[in-house]
């Protein structure tokens, strides 16, 4: 009997710590739930943490702050599920920033440090712990964070690899006295062209493509630092490439780009 109960406790130590984190439906308030009783971790609303809510607090939030991006994982392999979220005042002018939580029960809640990200990044296992993946556009680059001693850590940096393209527009060389240039991207023998502008609101491009007949192949409704056409072909038509490596195929109709 004794040696039972010893076991059961053993296993109980060794065990993961069943936390669960959860938003609410307002998205302005995260709690942890570990054995019955729930925690609040940040409250928009109500300024929980306090510290956080001060302007030059480095992670500073504020009431109006939304939180998204939920992905609970044992960053830290150290046995207990940590909460990555993002937070933002919404808007465009700046991508949301993301932060490690780790609630351990009977301990203080712990807040990393924040890195940001336009995109809801992934998660992927490198050397043996979960990192987050971010694909930074603007410096060309893909980063992966790591939860560490409670500090998000970036572990790994590498550049973005862009695919070739026979003919392109890009935003750093544009000139708007030159804004087209013409290519056979398919269908019959005769040349289309495409025809950028200047989207200043992002300072990238908006480019679209006539045939010769001025019939709309692509709308010029996709923002892109680079608009190139690539060597190979879907359904007769060359593909396109917005960006690094974001790929339009055509349809029958026109290029469809994956979200992005
Ligand atoms: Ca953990």
């Amino acid at each position: 009997m004794r040696a039972l109960i010893l076991a059961g406790l053993l296993s109980a130590t060794a065990a993961a710590v069943p936390v669960t984190y959860r938003l609410n439906a307002d998205n302005n308030r995260l709690t942890a739930t570990a054995g019955g009783q729930t925690v609040t971790l940040i409250d928009m609303p109500n300024q929980v943490p306090r510290a956080y809510f001060a302007e030059d607090h480095p992670e500073a939030f504020s009431e109006g702050m939304r939180m998204y991006d939920l992905i609970v994982r044992d960053f830290d392999n150290d046995g207990t599920p940590d909460a990555l979220v993002s937070y933002t005042q919404g808007g465009n002018c700046c991508p949301p920033s993301y932060v490690f939580v780790s609630y351990k029960p009977g301990s203080v809640v712990r807040i990393s440090n924040s890195f940001e990200s336009w995109k809801t990044p992934t998660v992927e296992v490198f050397k043996g712990k979960p990192v987050v993946k971010v694909r930074n556009e603007d410096d060309g680059v893909i980063d992966r964070y790591g939860l560490s001693g409670g500090k998000a850590v970036r572990v790994d940096r590498q550049p973005l690899a862009e695919l070739t393209a026979v003919a392109e527009m890009r935003i750093r060389s544009f000139d708007p006295n030159r804004p087209s240039l013409s290519f056979n991207v398919g269908g019959d023998a005769g040349k289309e062209i495409m025809t950028c502008q200047v989207w200043d609101r992002w300072n990238t491009l908006l480019c679209g493509i006539k045939d010769r007949q001025g019939r709309v192949l692509l709308k010029d409704n996709l923002g892109c630092d680079r608009y190139g056409i690539l060597a190979s072909k879907t359904r007769g038509y060359n593909d396109l490439v917005c960006g690094f490596d974001l790929v339009g195929r055509w349809n029958g109709q026109t290029w469809v780009f994956p979200d992005n």
